[in-house]
This record gives structure tokens, sequence and C-alpha cells, in this order.
């Protein structure tokens, strides 16, 4: 590879450059299945790597606390403007560190101690900021939760507006990160109304088919929209938050002071290439593709005799349900990892083993898609998983497996360290 710009840091620290080619290595040898992550451009990298990470700017543009800010302040206005423009939102708050500090923003500039909040179940697809009672959001406020269909695997809209009437929370959490189908924003903005409640949506993983109109679009509905910048939407590690002007001042007053000091200016910068790469027509044709691979994945797993939770996949991610085949998401993602496919275990709604070990397994196709694989390759990984599954740890099958995954990453190498002009 020899691509990564790391003459300085070999130098100074041989430790992290190995990491950092190992690393490379890494993506570049295996097939990446994990439905969060994604591939970056170079142009993302190299904003990420640049000197805006000497810089302090608390406050917001115009306004912050340090002088020479005149560079940063043009990064982040731009950040925001191409949010805003992207999500079609009133106001784009594009501080925020992470999604979970997102979500947090949004709690503090709404909620009080205590207050009653609704969110998907962690175990049925939703997140651990979510109300999970292992994080602050569960810990911090009074959290419920609601469930999918026992049979469907849908979420039930009817059985949400019950809870949430039951339940009279103040803010109504939407999103998921194990939800395999559609979500009906307008109709969760329904059921807020009738509940007295505030709506957020949180998108993270379809922020990229939201943007691109593959998935319909929450901001018409939601009070407030958060989101990473990570996943299908391909960009740095990081949070956003979108949400109507009248609300501006108080979220933007929860990031910075309330939760948050001073903002990462360099990742703010490569979030704004980010938008704009989003904003071209590749990016289009690029979530188009990860639908049709979604599709072509579901279909060979489905001849394999896979279970699908839901029986499919309207996202870029699905969900297997490994019960019939008498292994673990635990089992299946370790002979996975031996062979090179990188995936993660994954509860199942109602999963009768804990979250440690788990019944399911999630796939998803952002970054192989990046990669520039199709529905042909997608249709060979489905038989290379399920040859890796059923072959019972025979070493002579998974070798073979292991072999083919390499070929097929041959084939497809990863070009993206080395230019940003190929941005598929
Ligand atoms: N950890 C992310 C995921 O994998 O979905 C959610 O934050």
């Amino acid at each position: 590879m020899g691509e990564s710009g790391l003459e300085e840091v070999r130098l100074v620290d041989p430790e992290i450059a190995e990491a950092i080619t190992g690393e490379e290595k890494r993506l570049q040898e295996n097939i990446e299945l994990i439905a969060s992550e994604n591939l970056v451009s170079r142009a993302v990298l190299q904003a990420q790597g640049s000197v805006l990470t000497n810089k302090y700017a608390e406050g917001y543009p115009g306004a912050r606390y340090y002088g020479g800010c005149c560079n940063v302040d043009r990064a982040e206005e731009l950040a925001r403007s191409r949010a805003e423009q992207l999500f079609q939102a009133e106001h784009a708050n594009v501080q925020p560190h992470a999604g979970a500090t997102a979500n947090l923003a949004v709690y503090l500039a709404f909620l009080r101690p205590g207050d009653r909040i609704l969110g998907m179940s962690l175990a049925h697809g939703g997140h651990l900021t979510h109300g999970s009672p292992a994080s602050i959001t569960g810990r911090y406020f009074k959290a419920y939760s609601y469930e999918v269909d026992r049979t469907s695997g849908l979420l039930d809209m009817e059985e949400i507006r019950r809870k949430a009437l039951r339940v009279r929370p103040r803010l109504i959490i939407a999103g998921a990160s194990a939800y395999p189908r559609r979500i009906d924003f307008e109709a969760f903005r329904d059921i807020a109304r009738e509940a007295g409640a505030i709506l957020m949506v949180d998108i993270a993983h379809i922020a990229g088919l939201v943007v691109t109109g593959l998935h319909p679009n929450p901001v018409p509905y939601a009070d407030v929209v958060t989101t990473t910048t990570h996943k299908t939407l391909r960009g740095p590690r990081g949070g956003l938050i979108l949400c109507r002007r009248r609300y501006a001042r108080k979220i933007d007053q929860a990031v910075f002071p309330g939760l948050q000091g001073g903002p990462l200016m360099h990742v703010i910068a490569a979030k704004a290439v980010s938008f704009k790469e989003a904003q071209r027509p590749e990016f289009a044709a690029y979530q188009n593709r990860i639908l049709q691979n979604m599709e072509a994945l579901v279909e060979a797993l489905l001849e394999h005799g896979f279970d699908l939770v839901t029986g499919g996949s309207d996202t870029h991610l699905l969900l297997v349900d490994l019960r019939s085949k008498k292994i673990t998401g635990l089992e299946a993602e370790q002979l996975l990892g031996k062979v090179g496919i990188t995936a993660n275990k994954n509860a199942i709604p109602f999963d009768p083993r804990g979250p440690r070990v788990t019944s399911g397994l999630r796939l998803g196709t952002p970054a192989v898609t990046t990669r520039g694989m199709g529905p042909d390759q997608l249709r060979i990984i489905a038989d290379l998983i399920s040859e890796a599954l059923h072959c019972r740890g025979d070493e002579g099958t998974l070798g073979r497996v292991k072999q083919r995954v390499g070929e097929l990453c041959r084939d497809f190498p990863i070009t993206r360290f080395a230019s940003s002009a190929k941005i598929g």
C-alpha cells in the first residue's frame, strides 16, 4: 500500500505507524460487513489530519471565546450550511463529537433529570442512548421502551401509540441501530402530537439513504434529528444535530457550553468535505448500489435457508436469526472472523440469549459497496457465509473459504486511501 503518508509517524512512533498500516492491511484483506462502518475518501482523511486540529474555538462562527478563528469559522459555516441543504433542515449543529453526544445534547436541551422518555428497546434494535439502563440516559431519565411485533419483527405503530398515551413521555425517540425496515416518521409525529411529546429521530444508520431520497426524511416531521456522520453518510467519525430554527439556540447552547468544550475543528472540516461529496450525483448512485447489494445479499441468504428478521430489508442492513442453524451470534462472528469476513453478533428481537452471545448476526453493505463490489459479489459473499457457518468448524473448508475471500478482496482493492478522485 505505502500510500498512507505515514513517514513522520514512522520516524516518531513506529509502533503507532505499525498499528495504522496493520489496519490498512486488515481493511484491504477482509470483507467488511459491519453495517455501521464505511471507508472515507482521501479528501476526508486529509481534512481530518489537518492543522485545524490545533485550534481552540469554543463558541460558534462569529461568536468565539478565542481569537484567530477566521479559518475555522469558514470551515464550520460551510459544514453547517451544507448539512442544512443536504437534509433540508432549518438549522444544523455540526459540533457533536459523536452520535451519543448529539443525543445527550438533545436531552439536555429539552429534558430535566427524571423526565420520562420513550425509545425503541436496545434488545429490539434501538440504541444505548435511547434509554437503556446501562447508559446515562436510562439512569438520569425515567426511560420506557417500545418493542417490535413478536411475529412480524416490525414496529407496530398502534402499539407504540398506546404505550405513548399510557406513559405520556416528555420525549419520544424514533430510530434504530439494528432495524432493517423503513421507519414511518409521519406516524411517529402523529403519536408525539397526540401524547404531547417532543419527537427526536436518530438517523445515524440511514443518513446516507435519507439525503439521497432512498429513505423518507424525518426532518419535516421531527422537532429534532440526530445522526452520526460516519455510517452510510461516509464522513469522518462524529455527530450532527438538525432542528427547527426555533430550537436552534437551545440546541447550540446544549452542545456548547452545556455538554462539550472546544469543538474538533479538523473533524468539522472533514464533515464539510463529506457533505460536499454527498451532494454529488455519484453519491446517490452509491446509495442506490448499497440497496441493490442488500437485495442480492437478502435473496442469496434466503436461498441458503437463513431466517431473516422481518424476512428481508429495505435498508443497508439485515439481521440474520441464527436459531434454526443451531449456532449462536458469537460463534458465527468468530467463524466468519476466521475466514476474513467481519460482522457483528447482534441480539434478535425476543432473543433467548444474552447480549454477549446473542442469536443473531447483523450484516451491512455500505463498506463493500464503497469498495466497488456489486450484486454478483454479494451473492458470492452469501455463499461464503453459508459455507463457513455450515461447515461446523472444518478447517479444510474454512481455509478454502478464506482463500476465496482473499481473492475477492484482491479483485476489489480499496483505492480510497490513495485518491479522493475515486469516490464510487
Ligand atoms: N455502534 C453503532 C452501531 O454499530 O450501530 C451504533 O452506535
